[in-house]
């Protein structure tokens, strides 16, 4: 493990009701819980788990007194490996006491010598109303605020517009930020997936863990990436629900897109099975599964065994 520690500590941060919690909850498809959500009061944590990996998310109620409280005694952000930092984009009137907490947690890290990764979900984006020219210029209006500042500017803080009505959204950012805890052997795979794009006459393709976590996607351009994006969780979702009618033993989910085709299947590696999302041109679509696919899972086997190493 990372410096000899058991796991990984994720904090999420941010105002009251920003959305942190739901944030969590929506990520462990907790959905029920959802409905009676009070305030957090306190510090509350979550386990999970990744490539075998313990990670602790700690999620701080966002009231001025307990934000003053975690300054003052800045125990909670002691050894963390990420920051999920949650901005409520409809809250667009306290987007400088965000950014002022932000600052604030920011300085604690730097007294006691860490930099942690920072992941900014600019979040309650929802899908019926993230197109609203309203919604996109306090997303831009955000955006200025926390990008224009040199302090920031230092951490290359990555923003997400994320909402619990889009649970893949959150899945993105929050995949972002765990790969990022790896940054070496994400380099490597990211080199492999592209070398199997190439051997495969492939435009697009993503790993992912059983939770939906990504590990690594590489993408020929924006429009393959958009065609991902849009595809995925409903592909796994179908998947699932098919493999769960056992009389089909379903192995693979091929969508044929007018000269591509679109192709959902597992692997199985010693740290458990991980679904592959790959965009092709290769028409010989079978003989590709039987033979590049085995040769892909070997190739990253090792780099998914050292991961967090
Ligand atoms: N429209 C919308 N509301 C959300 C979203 N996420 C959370 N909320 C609502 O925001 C309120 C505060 O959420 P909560 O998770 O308790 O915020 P926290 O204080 O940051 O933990 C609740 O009423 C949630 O239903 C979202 O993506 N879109
Ligand atoms: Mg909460």
């Amino acid at each position: 493990m990372p410096n000899g520690k058991p796991g990984f500590k994720i904090v999420f941060a941010g105002l009251d009701n920003a959305g942190k919690t739901s944030i969590i909850l929506t990520i462990d498809e907790k959905y029920s819980k959802l409905r009676n959500l009070k305030p957090t009061l306190g510090a509350e944590t979550y386990g999970f788990e990744i490539l075998g990996i313990p990670i602790m998310r700690w999620d701080l109620g966002g009231q001025k007194n307990l934000r003053e409280q975690f300054v003052r005694d800045k125990k909670h952000f002691e050894n963390t490996d990420l920051l999920c930092y949650v901005i409520d984009i409809m809250d667009y009137k306290r987007f400088y006491e965000s950014l002022t907490y932000l600052f604030q947690i920011i300085e604690i890290f730097e007294s006691s010598g860490e930099k942690p990764k920072i992941v900014v979900f600019l979040h309650k984006v929802d899908p019926d109303i993230a197109h609203e020219e309203r919604i996109q210029s306090k997303i831009l209006e955000a955006k200025n605020m926390f990008e224009g500042d040199a302090k920031l500017k230092e951490y290359d803080i990555i923003f997400f517009e994320t909402s619990i009505y889009n649970p893949w959204s959150l899945l993105k950012a929050f995949s972002y930020g765990i790969t990022s805890l790896s940054t070496h052997k994400a380099k490597d795979f990211k080199q492999e997936l592209n070398d199997f794009l190439k051997s495969t006459n492939s435009t697009a393709v993503v790993i992912l863990d059983k939770n939906m976590i990504s590990l690594g996607e590489v993408y020929s351009d924006d429009l393959t990436q958009t065609l991902i994006d849009k595809m995925t969780p409903d592909l796994i979702r179908a998947y699932n629900n098919l493999r769960g009618i056992s009389v089909y033993k379903i192995e693979k989910l091929i969508v044929e897109l007018s000269d591509q085709y679109l192709l959902l299947t597992q692997m199985n590696l010693k740290k458990g099975s991980f679904y592959i999302v790959l965009l092709t041109n290769e028409e010989k679509i079978s003989e590709l599964i039987k033979k590049s696919i085995p040769n892909l899972s070997v190739r990253i086997e090792k780099i998914i065994e050292g991961f967090f190493l």
